[in-house]
């Protein structure tokens, strides 16, 4: 067999099954090769962008990672925005770049360019092949290197001629590494703060934001009076009815500080010191309070669900639970809003949600602004995980719905994006279509970068004038979601008041297969 074959035939045999790609002249033998490995699943993306966020969403919801295979620098540099948001999630992705035969490099040819300058910045592992057959090998080490712990992007160059050599065959999986276990005097230290009596919180985050670290965290707070607390926006969150709920912390900075004030004991399980997402003039950027002692708990690199299991253990043998139940208990009780009536807002279109939402549902959630009213409608809903924009960089939503959905194809896909941010990647409708995922998605149609308006006033830049605001618009023209989405063979309707919007959503949701609802807010 040639490189190719065996570096396909490789990641099949450790397990990765995905590949989501956008080739090139120089992987045309890693496509030639998918049909001599039909084990491994094709996914085609349209651009770069969907192809590394279907990744992201594809690896934060199966726990292992998916492989891109991407076109030389161009290619991972169009992809690098969603593969900063992986980075960010510490999802595990398996990048494989094409790149030129190696003896064709010297004429620096027109898409030759600097790949590892591009690649490192949003990877934890790199390398360039250098043998034909070290190529399954690497292969096999850029999977176990994906999972870290922390997980996150490894990508491998794979030069053209690598992959046209025969070669002796697959390579055999790499072993991963493990989490390490909680520090037992972190773990005492830490018994002992929240057993203190001053004000404490846990913030958790990455790995503990999944039903055991939930539940042990609930036991710490029952037994001891400390906040629970989320990051801004965990990679995968468990939540709905029967889990203990648990607060994120805000966006805006302001909010961040009200929630953490008065505190003197921060506990970190598996996130970092909370910071606010950008300098604005007149607020601290570092979000701990002055007085708050910080504990690491857990870092990215610890089982953190047994970290905290441990720490339920501590708290409650020096003093039991005030209100003991059992494992689970102090969960969200059930409950629905009810289906709204009236002019379709921010606040109507998540009642809607909440009154539909269904069981086992995955969310992505790139609603922006559009979508603050969501949580709290989806609190009581039956159980769902919530997969949320990790790294700030736009045009996520869409892409990561897609790769949860070939993930997980019993479960429906639930996509709310918000109307700027689907235009970056828009693209994954078609993979959607193609692919038959079920996803439906909700476009929150509110003709502006609304977030943007709020930021303008908050970073004191003044009042903006007509042209300032003309970069704040995108109604002229207006977009037309629901014409773009059965253009791309995804079926479609738009809604303009709450009835509707929710009748829509109901029939979107009952067909298997994607569909679209295009809500236009009242504006
Ligand atoms: C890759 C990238 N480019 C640009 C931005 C800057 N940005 C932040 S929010 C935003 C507009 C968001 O508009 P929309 O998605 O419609 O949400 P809304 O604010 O209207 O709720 C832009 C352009 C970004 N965060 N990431
Ligand atoms: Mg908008």
């Amino acid at each position: 067999m040639n490189g190719a074959r065996a570096l396909i035939r490789t990641l099949v045999d450790c397990g990765v099954d995905v590949c989501f790609t956008n080739p090139g002249t120089s992987e045309m033998q890693f496509v030639a090769a998918l049909d001599e490995v039909p084990e491994m699943r094709a996914v085609l993306g349209l651009f770069e962008g969907a192809v590394t966020g279907a990744a992201d969403g594809y690896g934060r919801v199966a726990g292992k990672p998916a492989a891109t295979l991407l076109h030389l620098g161009p290619g991972l540099g169009n992809g690098i925005a969603n593969l900063h948001n992986a980075r960010r999630a510490r999802t595990p992705v398996v990048n494989v770049v094409g790149d030129h035969a190696t003896y064709h490099l010297r004429y620096d040819p027109p898409l030759a360019s600097d790949i590892e300058s591009l690649a490192k910045p949003v990877s934890i592992w790199y390398r360039e092949s250098q043998k034909a057959d070290a190529l399954a090998s690497d292969a096999a080490e850029a999977v176990s290197a994906s999972y870290g712990p922390p997980g996150g992007v490894a990508t491998l160059v794979a030069p053209a001629d690598l992959s046209w050599t025969e070669v002796g065959g697959p390579a055999r999986p790499v072993e991963r590494r493990e989490r390490i276990s909680a520090d037992p005097q972190v773990v005492e230290l830490v018994a002992k703060a929240l057993h203190s009596g001053e004000p404490a919180a846990l913030i958790l985050g990455g790995s503990a934001v999944r039903e055991r670290g939930l539940v042990a965290a609930s036991r710490i707070g029952r037994a001891t009076d400390a906040k629970i607390l989320c990051e801004t926006f965990p990679a995968n969150l468990e939540r709905g009815a029967g889990l203990p709920a648990v607060e994120r912390l805000g966006y805006l900075a302001e909010l961040t500080i009200a929630q953490l004030q008065g505190l003197r004991h921060l506990v970190l399980v598996d996130t970092p010191a909370p910071v606010s997402f950008f300098a604005y003039p007149n607020l601290p950027g570092y979000l701990v309070p002055d007085g708050c002692e910080v504990h690491v708990l857990a870092s990215d690199s610890t089982d953190a669900p047994r970290a905290l299991e441990d720490l339920a253990e501590a708290v409650t043998g020096m003093r039991p639970e005030r209100t003991p139940g059992s494992q689970g208990a102090g969960g969200e009780q059930a409950h629905r809003p009810d289906r709204p009536t009236g002019p379709l807002t921010a606040e109507s279109a998540a009642a809607a949600i909440g009154a539909l939402l269904p069981e086992g549902a995955i969310v992505s959630d790139e609603a922006n602004t559009s979508g603050v009213f969501i949580p709290g409608a989806t609190a009581g809903c039956p159980r769902h995980d919530w997969l949320c924009l990790t790294g700030g960089a736009i045009g996520q939503g869409m892409p990561v719905a897609t790769g949860a959905a070939v993930a997980c194809p019993d479960r429906k896909v639930i996509s709310l994006e918000a109307d700027g941010s689907a235009m970056y990647t828009l693209q994954s409708l078609w993979t959607q279509a193609r692919e038959g995922l079920d996803v439906t998605t909700v476009i929150f149609n509110n003709g502006s970068y609304a977030i943007l308006e709020w930021e303008l006033s908050r970073v004191g830049a003044g009042t903006p004038g007509p042209r300032a605001k003309g970069m704040l618009e995108i109604n002229r023209p207006e977009i037309d979601f629901a014409a773009l989405a059965r253009s791309l063979g995804v079926p479609a309707t738009r809604a303009t008041d709450a009835e509707t919007f929710t009748s829509q959503l109901e029939q979107a949701l009952a067909e298997p297969g994607p569909a679209l609802v295009e809500a236009v807010l009242a504006r």
